[in-house]
């Protein structure tokens, strides 16, 4: 998959949203996920709306919005229709089965309801993942794993990340793929795995081009070392594109072109490497 078009890759998967995912990348040759983690409902749609031409996936923490109230679903929808990407909920489940079941489908939020792709802790082991696509799979949804973190003395390393591989590998049909700073192909597997062709869907926060992280311990790679040295497919990028000022719309969508051009220039960089 390192080598391989996100085309060819869309071919291959058996997940309709991994599918979607891969073709829209290539529809607007964009690998750039905005995190649009702000407060507010208006500055919230006004940053989708702006990055919106330059992405293949927005990503949300719907419930930092201190105003939250469900018709924003609706506005959400219609831009990811209008600006043709996808919505991943960045919930990162951490609970037994039944419960995150009950947070996935219920609440204020009723996130399997509306977001494509949504992300999961592997700290519980396989239930979690039984929880999920109880509700998600019915609907075509896709599930990432955290198999890495982009943080300063992340307890996911070693062992920790070869078993979350292990487990996204016995759900294919629910597990797209991974939040991890690098390629996990092959990760964790014995003589008797079957791992030629596997090709799960890297995405990658952690990504900055200004600033190596921040004061609370967040680490920042270039798109280049996240997607040409280390083979991640989506950069993930937040406050690098708005900073600390969500108001600033036009050094907003300047930003989020200048991170697609650097994304896409990244991946072509490495499929002819
Ligand atoms: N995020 C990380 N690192 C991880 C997993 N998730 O930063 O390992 C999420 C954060 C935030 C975004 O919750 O929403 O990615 C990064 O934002 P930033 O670019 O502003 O640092």
């Amino acid at each position: 998959p390192y080598q391989q078009s996100y085309a060819q890759r869309a071919l291959k998967q058996t997940n309709s949203t991994a599918k979607l995912l891969l073709e829209t990348m290539e529809r607007k040759k964009s690998n750039l996920a905005v995190s649009v983690d702000v407060t507010k409902t208006k500055d919230f749609l006004a940053i989708i709306d702006v990055v919106g031409p330059f992405v293949c996936l927005i990503k949300t923490h719907i419930d930092i919005l201190e105003d939250f109230k469900h018709d924003l679903i609706q506005h959400l929808q219609d831009l990811s229709v209008k600006h043709d990407f996808l919505i991943f909920e960045d919930r990162k489940f951490a609970d037994i089965g039944n419960t995150v079941a009950l947070q996935y489908s219920s609440g204020v939020h009723k996130i399997a309801s509306w977001s494509h792709i949504t992300n999961a802790h592997p700290v519980p082991g396989p239930s979690i993942i039984a929880g999920l696509s109880s509700v998600g799979l019915p609907l075509g949804r896709g599930l990432l794993l955290l198999a890495e973190m982009s943080t300063k003395g992340s307890l996911a390393t070693g062992s920790y990340t070869e078993n979350a591989v292990r487990m996204a590998r016995a759900h294919r049909d629910f597990v797209i793929g991974f939040i991890a700073q690098r390629r996990m192909d092959g990760v964790g597997a014995t003589a008797e795995d079957a791992v030629e062709d596997e090709d799960f869907l890297i995405l990658t926060p952690g990504v900055g081009l200004d600033t190596k992280g921040d004061a609370m311990g967040q680490q920042y790679r270039t798109p280049k070392e996240v997607v040409l040295d280390s083979g991640c497919d989506v950069i993930i990028v937040g406050r690098g594109i708005y900073g600390n000022d969500p108001t600033l719309i036009d050094a907003i969508a300047a930003s989020a072109k200048r991170y697609m051009a650097e994304g896409w220039a990244a991946y072509l960089e490495r499929l002819s490497s």
